[in-house]
């Protein structure tokens, strides 16, 4: 029940008539232990997100780019 204590969910709790279920904010995924629980999605293990980075830096959330030492960051991209 979603009306109560959030039914358990880390972010978003979610239901319809047959069922309830938790999902999780941009950046997060379900947890493969426990589908209440969101935990950080690491953009740096596949190369879908981070194709543009030289280093990929991960973050709670979200991810970050770094350059190789002797590039800088492009303003209009960063
Ligand atoms: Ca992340």
């Amino acid at each position: 029940d979603c009306n109560h204590d959030n039914g358990g969910c880390d972010h978003e709790c979610e239901e319809d008539k047959y069922d309830e279920w938790c999902s999780c904010l941009e950046g997060f995924k379900i947890s493969t232990d426990d589908w209440r629980k969101c935990v950080d999605i690491d953009e740096c293990e596949d190369n879908t997100h981070h194709k543009d980075c030289q280093t990929c830096v991960n973050t709670e959330g979200s991810y970050t780019c770094k350059c190789r030492n002797g590039y800088e960051l492009d303003p209009i991209t960063e």
